[in-house]
């Protein structure tokens, strides 16, 4: 009887066991898996190269046509020096934050649309909480590049907005003394949380120009990147001399059918320092221009600095271009 009992119990538990195995199966493939690739077209860049950054997403192995990607590019002091939200495909339709305009204005609001370097510029950012019944907590994030596509900086403040509530916050950037001068772009984002902290996105990007210089120029509003390609996200651009060598950091995120994947990558900033005095002056164009002509192994010597089996313009136009630079 109490042998029968047992078998009973050890059936019952069986079954038990069995059927929350199936649950969990279920729930697994309901849910699918999402997954994000990240690239980068090289490893190590010098300073003034121009980077690409780009991936693919995949919900169940296919890739999506309708996601906002999270891209955060760290510097090696581990400072937000870019935040983007890329988009693949159409937008979704529920954007629980919606950017509703981004402009550069002065430090009250008041559209303005050239800035000078070395002084702050600012833009003005009105956003709305779609959702209707819950306050949200969340950043706006800005990131601004100049016109030769080199990143200027990023700055976020973060805020709470009651449900459907709209406001409008002034954010400021610093425009760096050698930024180039011309139409700079910047790039206007909000994320429940940096990506770096496996934020994502919750609106579309807004683009907005403006102008470095000190004669006056007007502004033109638009959307930011978008990928026409089914699961593609990229984007392109430079790390001007200015910025710190070393390595750099790329987050990217994505949310999609109620689940979230992140992906990150470093890659290496560097000068073309060859007897390492922390300067690049006339003593590295010396260097290379010693070894002009000298062809083996990709990189077999120092002068060899694109790495293509020779030494040759190419890789004094490399020394040429950081003359000036000091750490
Ligand atoms: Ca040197
Ligand atoms: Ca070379």
């Amino acid at each position: 009887m109490e042998r029968n009992l047992r078998k009973l119990i050890v059936v019952i538990y069986m079954t038990l066991i069995s059927l929350l195995y199936i649950q969990i199966i279920s729930l697994t493939m309901a849910q699918g898996t999402l997954e994000i690739t990240l690239y980068t077209n090289k490893p190590e860049y010098f300073l003034g190269d121009t980077l690409n950054i780009y991936g693919y997403v995949y919900n169940n192995g296919s890739l999506v046509s309708d996601a906002l990607v999270g891209l955060e590019v760290d510097d090696p002091t581990n400072h937000e020096l870019i935040l983007r939200t890329l988009q693949i495909g159409v937008a979704p339709t529920n954007q629980e934050i919606e950017i509703i305009s981004a402009y550069p204005s002065d430090q009250w609001g008041k559209p303005k649309d050239s800035f000078k370097r070395g002084e702050f510029a600012y833009f003005n950012i009105t956003v709305r909480n779609n959702n209707d019944t819950e306050a949200k907590n969340f950043l706006i994030t800005l990131t601004a590049f100049d016109s030769a596509q080199g990143i200027i900086d990023s700055s976020w403040v973060r805020l709470t907005l009651n449900p459907l509530c709209k406001v409008s916050v002034i954010i400021p950037i610093y425009i760096l003394e050698k930024a180039a001068t011309g139409k700079a772009i910047v790039y206007a984002n909000t994320f429940n949380e940096l990506p770096k902290n496996g934020g994502t996105p919750l609106s579309i990007e807004k683009s907005t120009t403006f102008t470095i210089t000190s004669s006056s120029s007007s502004y033109a509003t638009s959307s930011g990147t978008i990928s026409s390609t089914p699961g593609l996200y990229y984007t392109t651009f430079k790390v001007p001399l200015y910025q710190p060598i070393g390595t750099y950091t790329i987050y990217a995120t994505c949310k999609y059918a109620n689940q979230v994947t992140a992906a990150q990558k470093t890659v290496i900033f560097k000068v073309p320092d060859l007897n390492n005095d922390n300067k690049v002056n006339v003593l590295d164009l010396i260097i290379v221009s010693r070894d002009i002509g000298w062809e083996g192994p990709p990189g077999g010597i120092i002068s060899d600095l694109n790495k293509d089996g020779k030494v040759n313009i190419l890789d004094i136009i490399l020394v040429a271009r950081s003359l000036g630079w000091e750490a």
